[in-house]
């Protein structure tokens, strides 16, 4: 970095104790150095310098009360990065490691993921520090009731429209969505993932996994390739994992693992979707359970060690920074040729430098996952023509999407002269849209 340098610089020391949001950053900014170069008038408005720092972030106390009449508190994050394009759009994250940095790291890479899929939304996440597991269901609903007896005033279906992340969905979206209509007495559009019944959008829940496999076919079809009779390990085992692997089977694909925050599961005959999604979705188990269905299939302790089996096409779709320089180098070295990132930011740098050098197809996450976002989009479409399309349709839309996002991010890479660097593309893809709304609309944020 030259002319972004500073701007880094800045960021690092703006924001002390942030190291994923760091991380983040510095790899937009390494690939938008050309552009920065090209276009002088950005550098001059301040395009970077305040594309980095979000518009608006808040922080708020959640207190419940758990089934033992005990009184907790946890905190609440929603933080609005960019509305440059539309109103702010993103997911909300319940999980014990959420911090405030975790969130602006998410944030941000919203951003140029929702630039990416051609529709108008602004980039924003929230979430809290909040821990699901183990929680009964009524403990659950005083969260999110709780929850959104702050996050109310700060949303609205033309101001930010939250969806589901680790450890939301449906269930936690009805119950938040509930809360929300009878604080403002308004049935209106302004969260995404809903149930089916009031305003959700088939296909919804299946399109972060199906999104990813639709970009990786693109991307394998660009090298002659394609999913057919391939190999293909796919980590985590929560709703992207899920639908990756039911999407990865009727592309001809066989899938022979999945894991959780506690171990891995490999079934040398392919993966049996119908029994994960009872431990999963029904039983809202652990995936260790699935030996118990299936004794042929082997369960082994610790999550990274997923990365060992060999395999043609790995899919991490768990969390941030899952897969390392060395798990990469041992996928290498089995022959893994193709990685598409379902969950967001799981390859650490040194993992996508040895993905890039050796000439692994690589997807990465903003375009590559974009497709659940991109649903989420379609769905406020159907939520203001107060229509509902059919599976069909939305799934046919969410496939032209994710062809256009691959056919987007790679004329960027070869644009710039990096054909076969889809992190480069995404990332220059993802901001030009954005840096030309926020020039147009002059120093406003
Ligand atoms: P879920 O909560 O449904 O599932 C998360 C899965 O990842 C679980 O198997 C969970 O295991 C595992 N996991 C979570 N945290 C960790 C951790 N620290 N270490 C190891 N495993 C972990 O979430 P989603 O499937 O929705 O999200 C998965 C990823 O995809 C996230 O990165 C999310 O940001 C991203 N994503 C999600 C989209 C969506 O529409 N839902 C859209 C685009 C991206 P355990 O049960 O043990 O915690
Ligand atoms: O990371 C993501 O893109 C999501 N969690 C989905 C966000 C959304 O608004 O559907």
């Amino acid at each position: 970095m030259k002319i972004l340098a500073g701007v880094y610089e800045q960021v690092v020391k703006r924001n002390p104790g942030e190291p994923e949001f760091h991380q983040a950053v510095k790899e937009v900014l390494e690939s938008l150095e050309p552009v920065a170069e090209k276009h002088p008038e950005y550098v001059k408005a301040g395009i970077f310098d305040r594309i980095v720092e979000p518009e608006r972030q808040i922080i708020f106390r959640v207190p419940w009360v758990d089934d033992n009449g005990v009184v907790r508190v946890n905190r609440g994050f929603r933080v609005q990065f960019n509305s440059a394009i539309g109103p702010y759009k993103g997911g909300i994250r319940f999980h014990p490691s959420v911090n405030l940095g975790i969130i602006k790291f998410l944030g941000f890479e919203q951003i140029f993921k929702n630039s990416l899929t051609t529709l108008p939304m602004g980039g924003a996440k929230g979430g809290s520090d909040f821990d699901p597991k183990g929680k009964s269901d009524m403990e659950i609903m005083r969260f999110c009731q709780s929850f959104m007896l702050e996050l109310y005033r700060h949303i609205g279906p033309d101001t930010d429209v939250p969806a589901g992340d680790i450890g939301v969905g449906a269930r936690e979206i009805g119950y938040m969505y509930g809360m929300y209509k009878k604080i403002r007495n308004e049935f209106t559009g302004v969260l995404t993932g809903k149930g089916i019944e009031y305003g959700g959008s088939l296909t919804r829940p299946e399109a972060t996994g199906y999104g990813l496999l639709y970009f990786m076919d693109e991307a394998l079809k660009a090298k002659g390739k394609s999913f057919e009779g391939k190999t293909v390990v796919i980590s985590g085992s929560g709703n992207v994992a899920i639908y990756a692997t039911e999407k990865a089977h009727q592309l001809g694909a066989k899938v022979v693992a999945l894991s959780d925050s506690n171990g891995y599961i490999y079934d040398k005959d392919g993966i049996n979707l119908d029994t994960v999604k009872l431990i999963k979705l029904v039983q809202r188990g652990r995936i260790s359970e699935y030996v118990k269905y299936h004794p042929t299939a082997v369960y082994k302790e610790g999550c990274r060690g997923i990365w060992t089996i060999p395999c043609d096409i790995a899919l991490p779709c768990a969390t941030q920074n899952e897969l390392d320089g060395n798990d990469a180098a041992t996928l290498v070295k089995n022959g893994c040729f193709a990685v598409g990132e379902g969950a967001n930011m799981p390859s650490t740098p040194e993992a996508i430098e040895i993905f890039l050098n050796n000439k692994v197809i690589f997807g990465p996450a903003k375009a590559a996952n974009a497709g659940g976002v991109a649903t989420s989009g379609l769905e406020m479409t159907q939520n203001s023509m107060r229509l509902s399309w059919t599976f069909e349709e939305v799934d046919s839309r969410l496939k032209s999407i994710m062809q256009s996002i691959y056919a987007n991010v790679s004329s960027a890479a070869a644009e710039y002269g990096a054909p076969d660097n889809l992190v480069m593309g995404a990332n220059i893809a993802g901001f030009k849209k954005v840096a030309a709304a926020m020039y147009a609309q002059g120093i406003a944020y």
